[in-house]
């Protein structure tokens, strides 16, 4: 027998300093008294992961021996937040940091400062990846995320003179502790080029495709390790280089210095940067070609695992499943069809029945104009054989279209993967639907709208496609690790640590909510949280803000459909009646507005600049200021989400119904005792079912409500009209109020509002201000309020993404666990 491998760390706490000694030295080549603050975090940060590597090694050692089912989920991006502290967490070495820390004459906080946040992704998508993740680890689910290793990640954003300023982020300047480069398995995928007909197939379903340019695909993987289990899943993220033979030494040779590199800077612009989430830009050719890269490698790589333990085709769409996040990843599909039929010579039939049988697909939208399409002609010179594909895929669901609908061309025209027009287009999410087993929208309302609008053709041919599974989020980061405090008192009710792991336990609080003294400790937990955000505050901002004033709090990509110029009105209406009645007294209030807006969206660019125009004027003025202040923090990312949801009282979660496809911001937020003020949209919806209609501030139009307004010719002008309120709160932006006099610079703000107000912000006013004001009233009862909070955070278990990843297991995936053994 083989010996088995030597474990490599101890899981004591002698052995963990031994290997911090020996990993300052050994690895970082320095020595205690001449240690940086950079060395002290990479030698923590490698010997924290150290205790990981093994039970990766043990993950895999028991996937390979039990051969199981695998997930493959395939994202454009993730949002996986700090390392640093998680994985402390979840090797259970917390514990010992400080005293050793304490001991060298360091702080485990004045470490975390070098932790840097891979910032791979925009938003809720990639932060529902990241979430998945850690839930399928945690439930001991094999398991493989694949992604893009971005140089940049989402920009940085800075304000200079109130505007949004991007930076670049440069997040492995100081290197990665967390990750592992796995030279050995890299790919190489194509691009342009022709194809020719295979001579042996009269069909000519079988071709040839000769790219014109190759490049390297070179993956490195960080853990996700499980919380409360020994798995250790894997994501592998694929950087894109020049092939070898790249670098031009003739060129070089004569003295042409650019362009003896032009190839390699080619070839490596492919992963050089996320693009940040832009609708509004037309496609562009690098952006498909991200796409396909990560299709190439990540198939490539699924295929060379299967064949590790298994031969033959038959069986691998009960070893692999494949999900699609949202459609970025759609060409996996073609890709797939390309490799079955072309390369390993299987029928179209065969072929297309395990490639339908292998994948699924989220959607993760309504907006149309966030629905991709693709030119034809942009995929036929970029990848031909692909579009030789969709065309053959579509042949074949057209005849079954006619089939189901004889003589109705109409229908035939509207689900058609290509979408006719003077510039004929490839729509994704019919390809992603053809494709797939199973389809899911991530919310009640969002799946009923995709099955009654969006995708209501298909969900009348193939009803049995269409799933719901709402969004979750993982506790363990959201709740445990943002909010110590909260999470040491929701351990002392319920007597231990179950809830991390089976989130409906919080049930258990709500018992408790009557009782005062617990209520005076969850009082307390908030306001040291929000204590402990305002010195943050004013760190970077230099306002001062009361830990004693509702916290009221917006965080989210700036978009016009979630409504922050509606949140704007209710601030300017609140700062026009203290004006106007200074006497009076008033709930103080603290209004935190966290997110970015894409570089290239001007409207919200100029929303940003409006924001932190009104927060100069509110947080100035003498007597406003007494009851409201406006703070916008910079760079609003995961980390920061960590420090501000533990602290928020009241949630914003105010988009025009039927177009926030669920929303995970509502359900951290509502998790950590923040009461949510919201429409009936996304899962706002089901959190309120959960919580109870008394524990939730409900406004605004519902979805039916919203379309019949704007079928009847919506008008926002006669709102505008119809409300004094309303119509001082434009007419203050419109006056130059905020632009020191200049009443052209916000102009064009007061132009969307008056003149297409296309998400209905206007036509909500009345009702949400009227909800602050309840809100404010509730406030003044503090025991009232306390009793909500808790009841918010007891209620919510079900969004734990712990449940969702179950729902998908079962549902969609058909994968049970594997248990890894311990040490
Ligand atoms: C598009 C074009 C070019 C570059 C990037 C994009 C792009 C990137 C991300 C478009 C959309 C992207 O994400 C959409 C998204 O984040 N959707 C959100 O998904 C969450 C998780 O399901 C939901 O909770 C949110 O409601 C939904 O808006």
């Amino acid at each position: 027998a083989r010996p088995r491998p030597r474990r490599t760390v101890g899981d004591s706490l002698e052995e963990f300093e031994r290997d911090l000694i020996s990993n300052l030295y050994y690895q970082r080549g320095t020595t205690i008294e001449s240690a940086s603050g950079p060395d002290g975090y990479h030698t923590l940060a490698v010997t924290v992961r150290d205790r990981l590597v093994d039970r990766y090694a043990r993950t895999a050692a028991a996937h390979y021996a039990a051969n199981p089912r695998f997930v493959y989920y395939l994202s454009a991006e993730y949002l996986l937040g700090r390392q640093l502290r998680q994985n402390l967490l979840y090797t259970d070495t917390e514990r010992w940091v400080r005293p050793i820390a304490e001991d060298l004459g360091v702080s485990p906080e004045a470490l975390e400062v070098y932790d840097v946040e891979p910032g791979l992704g925009n938003g809720g998508l990639g932060r529902l990846a990241a979430c998945l993740m850690d839930s399928m680890a945690t439930l001991d689910i094999p398991a493989v995320g694949y992604g893009i290793r971005y140089e940049f990640g989402i920009f940085k954003q800075t304000f200079r003179d109130g505007k949004q300023v991007e930076r670049p982020d440069d997040w492995t300047f100081y290197g990665n502790p967390w990750e592992f480069p796995a030279p050995d398995d890299r790919q190489l995928v194509g691009f342009y080029g022709t194809t020719v007909a295979d001579p042996k197939d009269p069909e000519n379903l079988r071709r040839k495709w000769t790219p014109g340019e190759t490049v390297r695909g070179e993956p490195s993987h960080m853990l996700v390790p499980g919380y409360g289990t020994q798995t250790v899943n894997i994501i592998r993220l694929w950087q894109a280089r020049a092939s070898r033979e790249s670098f031009d030494l003739a060129r070089f040779g004569v003295g042409q210095y650019v362009e003896a590199v032009d190839d390699i800077v080619r070839a490596e612009n492919i992963s050089k940067v996320l693009y940040p989430d832009d609708s509004t830009e037309p496609g562009r050719e690098l952006r498909l070609k991200q796409q396909y890269f990560l299709v190439a490698c990540s198939l490539r790589d699924i295929i060379r695992r299967y064949r590790l333990r298994n031969s033959g085709w038959e069986g691998f769409a009960d070893k692999v499943v494949i999900q699609l996040n949202d459609t970025h990843p759609v060409m996996a599909v073609t890709e797939l069809m390309r490799l079955l039929v072309d390369e390993h010579g299987l029928g179209w039939d065969e072929a297309w029945g395990i490639t339908r049988r292998t994948f699924n697909y989220t959607c993760h939208t309504l907006l149309p104009e966030a629905l991709e399409t693709w030119p034809v002609q942009l995929l036929e010179r970029l990848l031909p054989r692909h579009m030789e594909i969709v065309y053959a895929i579509n042949h074949f669901f057209l005849e079954e279209v006619r089939q189901a609908y004889p003589g109705d061309e109409d229908v035939v025209r509207r689900m058609s993967i290509i979408q006719e027009g003077d510039e004929r287009r490839v729509r994704m999410a019919h390809l992603a639907v053809v494709g797939s087993t199973a389809v899911n929208g991530v919310a009640e309302l969002h799946t009923k709208l995709l099955a009654g609008t969006t995708l209501h053709d298909f969900a009348q041919l193939w009803p049995e496609r269409f799933h719901n599974v709402t969004n979750g989020v993982t506790p363990r980061r959201f709740l445990r690790m943002a909010n110590p405090a909260l999470s040491e008192l929701i351990t002392e009710m319920l007597g231990d640590e179950g809830w991390l792991t089976d989130l409906e336990r919080l049930h258990g609080l709500g018992p408790h909510a009557d009782d005062p003294a617990f209520r005076a400790a969850w009082r307390d937990v908030k306001r040291h949280n929000k204590a402990g955000l305002a010195a943050a505050v004013e760190r970077s901002t230099g306002v001062l803000i009361d830990p004693d004033a509702l916290c009221d709090v917006m965080i989210k990509r700036f978009h016009e459909y979630k409504r922050q110029q509606l949140k704007l009105l209710h601030v300017i209406t609140m700062m026009n009646r203290i004006r106007a009645d200074p006497q009076a007294t008033y709930v103080p209030r603290t209004v935190l507005f966290g997110g970015k807006a894409a570089p290239g969206y001007h409207a919200m660019k100029l929303l940003i600049e409006l924001v932190n125009a009104v927060a100069g004027v509110v947080n100035t003025d003498p007597v406003v200021s007494r009851y409201l202040r406006v703070v916008f923090p910079a760079d609003y990312n995961v980390t920061k989400a960590q420090f501000i949801i533990p602290a928020a009282d009241l949630s914003e979660q105010i988009s025009l119904a039927g177009k926030e496809a669920s929303g995970t911001g509502n359900m951290k937020l509502a998790l950590n005792g923040a009461l949510t003020i919201g429409t009936l949209d996304g899962a706002n919806i089901e959190i309120r079912d959960r919580v109870g209609a008394d524990n939730f501030f409900l406004f605004g139009m519902d979805t039916p409500a919203a379309t019949a307004l704007r079928r009847s010719g919506y008008s926002p002008r006669s709102f505008y009209e119809a409300d004094f309120e309303l119509r001082l709160a434009v007419d203050t932006i419109a006056s130059g109020t905020f632009a020191k006099g200049d009443r052209d610079v916000f102009a064009p703000v007061v132009d969307a509002m008056l003149g297409r107000d296309e998400y209905m912000a206007l036509a909500d006013y009345r009702s949400y201000v009227d909800c602050q004001d309840t809100v404010a009233e509730a406030w003044t009862d503090p025991d009232r309020w306390t009793r909500m909070s808790i009841l918010n955070t007891a209620r919510c278990g079900f969004f734990s993404s712990d449940r969702t990843v179950r729902e998908y297991c079962e549902q969609i995936w058909k994968v049970d666990p594997v248990r890894v053994g311990e040490a």
